[in-house]
């Protein structure tokens, strides 16, 4: 049997000298922010900034409170109820160190699908300052033919006439505000933590598009009221494996059913802007500055979409991390000249940055073998990640005249990747991806029209009506589809 300790409270005082662990008190009522979707990525960003932060105030005052809004989150809820909330941040440096430490900023869980008026309540509380969000780049319900609230989706429908049993968070958010101003409590803010360009701002249009179809007074109160700052959020956050449980088990003789893996690096550049306050994240590595729209351009297109252009193309040549795809000379060529000459060209410059430095980190982060970022991860849900990490930077170099046929040639192999289901070996991939069969039906019929992947609206907009960005891709999609291995075509990308 093993005589590890089970990670809770109590506990906290055995714990091996060699984990870092709370020494400020944990007090439940104290959470001064809720959280909207609790996964490995709040759990090693915006709940570890708050918890070196509680580390070093006399009294913290903003603890966190965790929300779930679906079924999917109940193990995440029943983990953390058993552990006091208390989870292990792995941070796995390059040359091999690793740190552990226990986070104590998440202070209670509430699972909105149990109880949507406990949550509306507390989130209404005058306590509550914050909410915020990580809900993925598809959680933000937007119709992508005309970019506003998608009340084509049932649940919007449901939320509408139900406003006190909501099932997306614009429900709750918006439940939540009505009793706020209702009972003359200030507005909280609403903070995204998602990787989207201006993700304030289109939390913003969001909540309001719902908010106004369903009471137009409050929607112009929270117009007024709440502040939706935008943020560029960054840290490389893989998916917990079992190795990682083992691993504390066995050598920190520490029994957490989940906790979270990262790399050292972390980057949080928030626009001043709230509407009841905020913590002091400045105070432990957080940037305040009023605009942050550089700093988002720059990281959704180098580091997002450079993990995309070796998650993508990795998958079909048949690697599985994205250590082992950057390891590979050829592709971490093909990353650096995609990074150079399709996206460097379509970015401002950024105040105390220099990019040519920040690329040569990415490099760097990317190749951390320690980190075993796997390229399914990555690939997870493309159809809502491309939209916003890569098309931008294919449309900017469009205009400008610039080149396409790096970003073609990851368009060209999803097409492969989402036609066939396997790699270029025929080993199976892990495919999930909430367009799914429509990716699939659409590559299918690339036999018949070559274009007809990328002519699914909904995913790339007009790009298909753009004889030059269509005729290259054309060309490698049939080439693909011809079995030409994607490293020739990379090869003959770079050499032309
Ligand atoms: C990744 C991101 O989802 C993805 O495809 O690019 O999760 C990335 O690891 C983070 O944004 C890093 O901050």
């Amino acid at each position: 049997m093993s005589q590890s300790v089970s990670l809770n409270q109590n506990n906290l005082v055995r714990l091996s000298p060699e984990i870092a662990r709370p020494e400020y008190q944990r007090t439940e009522g104290r959470a001064g922010i809720m959280h909207v979707g609790v996964g490995g990525f709040h759990r090693s960003h915006e709940a570890y900034y708050t918890d070196a932060l509680m580390q070093i105030q006399e009294t913290p005052e903003w603890g966190i409170c965790g929300v779930g809004l679906r079924e999917a989150d109940r193990q995440m809820a029943a983990v953390l109820e058993k552990q006091d909330s208390l989870y292990t941040l792995i941070t796995k440096h390059p040359a091999g160190d690793i740190e552990n430490r226990v986070i104590g900023s998440l202070t209670g869980f509430m699972m909105g699908c149990d109880d949507p008026a406990a949550v509306i309540e507390r989130m209404a509380n005058p306590d509550i300052r914050i909410v915020s969000l990580t809900i993925t780049e598809g959680g933000y319900n937007v119709d992508t033919e005309t970019g506003d609230f998608d009340f084509s989706n049932p649940d919007a429908q449901h939320d509408l006439q139900n406003p006190t049993t909501p099932r997306l968070v614009f429900g709750y958010l918006t439940a939540a505000l009505r009793l706020r101003r209702a009972n003359g409590i200030p507005a909280f803010t609403v903070q995204s933590c998602d990787n989207i360009q201006h993700n304030g701002n289109l939390t913003r249009k969001m909540v309001l598009g719902f908010a106004r179809r369903q009471d137009p007074e409050l929607a112009d109160w929270i117009e007024n009221e709440v502040c939706f700052p935008n943020a560029m959020v960054d840290r490389i956050t893989p998916v917990t494996t079992a190795e990682d449980i083992r691993y504390l088990d066995e050598k920190m003789g520490l029994l957490d059913e989940w906790p979270v893996t990262c790399e050292p690096f972390c980057q949080w550049v928030i626009e001043d802007r709230f509407s009841d306050g905020r913590p002091e994240w400045e105070l432990v590595g957080a940037q305040f500055v009023p605009d942050v729209t550089p700093y988002e351009t720059m990281k959704l297109r180098l580091l997002n979409a450079g993990h995309s252009v070796l998650g993508i193309l990795g998958a079909i040549y048949g690697f599985g991390t994205i250590d082992e795809a950057v390891s590979d000379k050829l592709f971490a060529k093909f990353l650096r000249r995609f990074m150079d000459l399709e996206a460097t060209p379509t970015l401002d410059a950024v105040e105390g940055i220099d990019l040519d430095a920040y690329k040569n980190t990415l490099i760097e982060r990317f190749g951390n073998p320690n980190i075993k970022d796997s390229l399914a991860r990555i690939c997870l849900e493309s159809s809502s990640k491309l939209p916003v990490f890569l098309l931008p930077t294919i449309q900017a170099n469009l205009d400008r005249g610039g080149s396409v046929k790096y970003a073609a040639l990851v368009i060209a192999a999803w097409c492969f990747y989402s036609d066939k289901g396997v790699d270029q070996h025929g080993r199976e991939l892990e495919i999930v991806d909430e367009l799914k069969q429509a990716l699939h039906d659409a590559a299918k019929r690339t036999h018949d029209d070559p274009l007809s992947f990328l002519k699914l609206k909904s995913v790339f907009g007009d790009l298909a009506m753009n004889e030059r960005f269509a005729n290259t891709y054309a060309d490698l999609v049939a080439q693909l589809s011809n079995d030409v291995d994607v490293s020739a075509l990379m090869s003959e990308i770079i050499e032309s």
